[in-house]
This record gives C-alpha cells, structure tokens and sequence, in this order.
C-alpha cells in the first residue's frame, strides 16, 4: 500500500505566512485521511501498487463503477498535496531563473505577467481547488484550475506548482481573506524545485 510522502521541514518552518498548526492538520489530518482512503480503495479493487500514483490515476477504468469517483478524489487529494508541501520553502521564496523563467516568458509574456495572472486566477476560483503550474500536452506552460480533488494529469497536463485554495489551507491564519493567503504563499514557493520539476517535464 502507499505511505504518507513525508515532508522535508518542520510544521512551524513556513510561518508567518502559514502557521504550523495549519501545516500540521493539513498533514497530518487531511493528506493522511486522503491517502487512507486512497489505500482502502486499492485494495477494494487489486489495483497495481508498484506503480507510482501518477500512473495510477490514468487506470480509473479498473476501478468498479460505485468507487470510480471516490478513487479520483482520493488518489488526486494525495497527489495535489504531495506537490504542495513539496514546492514550499522555509526561509522564503528563490527567484524564478534559468530555463523556467524562460518557459514562463514563453508562456505568460513575463514572470510579472505569470505571477498576476495566478494570483487572479487563484483568488477568485469558486469553492475548494486548486490553481496549478502545469505542462499541457504540447510541454507549454498553463495556469490550470482544478475543482475539489481533481488532478490536470487526469487531462494530459503535467504539474510543476500548486496553490491549494480551499479552506482549510489558510482558514485558521487568514479566515476570508484567502487573497492576502494568495500573496504571502507565493513568498515562500521554492522555484528551484519547480525548476527541477520543470526541466524533468519538459524533455
Ligand atoms: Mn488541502
């Protein structure tokens, strides 16, 4: 069965923009229950564990028709999370250079035009998601917004960076003021990994 990704910083290592108790719920309560559910599911239906869960994801049509919904909301909540907590970054963001400062001016017209138009894009979508950074299938950067639990790879897109926009993201710190949760996030995204993530993709 899949375990939990763990991730690499302490709980109170991205205050102030998020504090820890909300990095420990998130974790330890959300991701987790996610993936148990993940995992109860896989089991249900003898689905093949040694692939990873981005391969997974694409073999929705052997699961039974009463649990296909379920599976993709589960597999995509570990998945989405797994990419969040791993694009964060104690201490603040690095800046966005080399070949993913190239394919964001490729894409968005300029990395000022990018950050805005996330910032936009992830403030005003309705209800719980996501906004991602993603690969579309021709290896061109788009922001993609995904409702509930649902994951681009599902669609062709590869994701490289994520914002997690529902409630219990930023509730505790920021109640309705989810722009000014938008603002401070993107001060602590590590560009290096999403440049990593990037050049991985993009071959
Ligand atoms: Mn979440």
């Amino acid at each position: 069965m899949y375990e939990l990704k763990k991730i690499s910083y302490n709980f109170d290592a991205l205050e102030p923009v998020i504090d820890a108790k909300t990095i420990e719920i998130h974790h330890t309560k959300h991701h987790q229950n996610y993936l148990n559910k993940l995992n109860d599911i896989i089991k249900k239906n003898n689905l093949d564990v040694s692939k990873s869960l981005e391969e997974l994801i694409l073999d929705v049509d052997q699961v039974n028709d009463a649990d296909k919904v379920g599976f993709l909301f589960n597999i995509g909540g570990v998945i989405n999370h797994d990419l969040y907590f791993e694009i964060l970054k104690p201490g603040g963001s690095n800046e966005i250079s080399g070949s993913l400062k190239e394919g964001i001016e490729s894409s968005f017209g300029s990395v000022d035009a990018f950050i805005e138009e996330f910032a936009q894009k992830a403030s005003t979508l309705m209800g719980s998601g996501w906004v991602f950074l993603a690969l579309n299938p021709n290896k061109e950067l788009e922001l993609v917004r995904a409702n509930n639990q649902e994951s681009p790879i599902s669609h062709g897109f590869d994701p490289i960076m994520v914002i997690d926009v529902w409630e219990h993201a930023y509730y505790l710190k920021y109640q309705n003021l989810r722009p000014d949760y938008v603002t401070n996030f993107l001060d602590i995204v590590n560009f290096d990994v999403v440049k990593e993530l990037y050049d991985e993709k993009v071959k």
